[in-house]
């Protein structure tokens, strides 16, 4: 009894690379058997990754560059008819223009929709959570594109600090703690290399810099984080923290977040 309303409320995660260093995502309702792909950039391969059973039934975009959009074309044909979700006119093949809280539902699952434009003016991270009442708690998700990425974030091409520090530190940072962070890239030893130069006195960031070294030597994955991870690891949700506001020499979010940034796309290994 108590098994099979477990079960009920299940949602699952399961990630496919694709490109060099990208992830693709199928979020799955195990209750109506359906499922979504997320930024499904080689729609060949994720398609074949699909259990069996399952219905695609949709496809969220983060954002227009080609890594991410690059198979909607394709997977518009391949499964004609649906609905392709993204929040920029750029996105190959969007049939439904989001915005901020828009709702989309994947079965029983809601994904609502966070507008967290800067790496480009359109993007769209999106959380899912199963919104059964009553039910026992299973952590939500949330795929952050190359908004966040697991210890960093992404490059500011069409945007500011000011709307960083806001994607990161006020959208994402008030989602619930537990709530698994799914990125669009594995960048996880870079940045969290990056994050051990910068707070050299940061053990959590010490520590996960070796496991994500462990991991990757064992041709494993480090997705998916956490937020509560992310806030105690990740420089750029840490632009408040006294060690950084030192190394920058300023008193003020926004700069941190900006001097950060720079010091960040001048890092090498
Ligand atoms: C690395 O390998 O660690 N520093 C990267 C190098 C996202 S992909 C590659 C890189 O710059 N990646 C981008 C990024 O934001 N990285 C975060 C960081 O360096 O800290 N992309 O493919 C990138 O967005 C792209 C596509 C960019 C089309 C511009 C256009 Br136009
Ligand atoms: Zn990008």
């Amino acid at each position: 009894m108590l098994k099979s309303f477990v079960r009920k409320m299940s949602m699952r995660v399961n990630f496919v690379p694709a490109l060099g260093d990208n992830l693709m995502y199928l979020i799955y309702d195990e209750t109506a058997k359906e499922v979504a792909a997320v930024d499904p950039v080689e729609p060949e391969k994720l398609a074949k990754a699909i259990e069996p059973g399952y219905k695609l039934v949709s496809a969220l975009t983060t954002h227009h560059h080609m890594d991410h959009s690059g198979g909607n074309e394709k997977l518009a044909s391949m499964y004609p008819g649906i609905p392709l979700y993204g929040g920029d006119d750029r996105i190959p093949a969007l049939s439904h223009k989001v915005k901020h809280d828009d709702v989309i539902k994947i079965g029983n699952l809601s994904v609502r929709c966070l507008f967290t434009p800067c790496h480009t003016t359109g993007h769209i991270c999106y959380f899912v959570h199963s919104n059964s009442a009553g039910s026992a708690p299973l952590p939500p998700a949330v795929f952050t594109g190359d908004t966040l990425f697991i210890g960093g974030c992404g490059r500011f091409f069409e945007g500011t600090a000011e709307q960083m520090h806001h994607a990161l530190n006020v959208v994402l940072a008030g989602l619930p703690d537990e709530t698994l962070v799914f990125c669009g890239h594995e960048y996880s030893i870079q940045n969290l290399s990056f994050g051990h130069k910068v707070e050299p006195k940061n053990e959590h960031t010490a520590k996960k810099l070796q496991w994500a070294k462990q991991m990757r030597e064992q041709g494993k994955y480090t997705v998916p984080s956490t937020i509560a991870e992310e806030k105690l690891t990740n420089p750029f949700m840490r632009v408040m923290q006294p060690d950084l506001r030192s190394l920058t020499k300023t008193n003020d979010d926004i700069n941190c977040m900006q001097l950060v940034r720079e010091m960040k796309d001048k890092f090498k290994m």
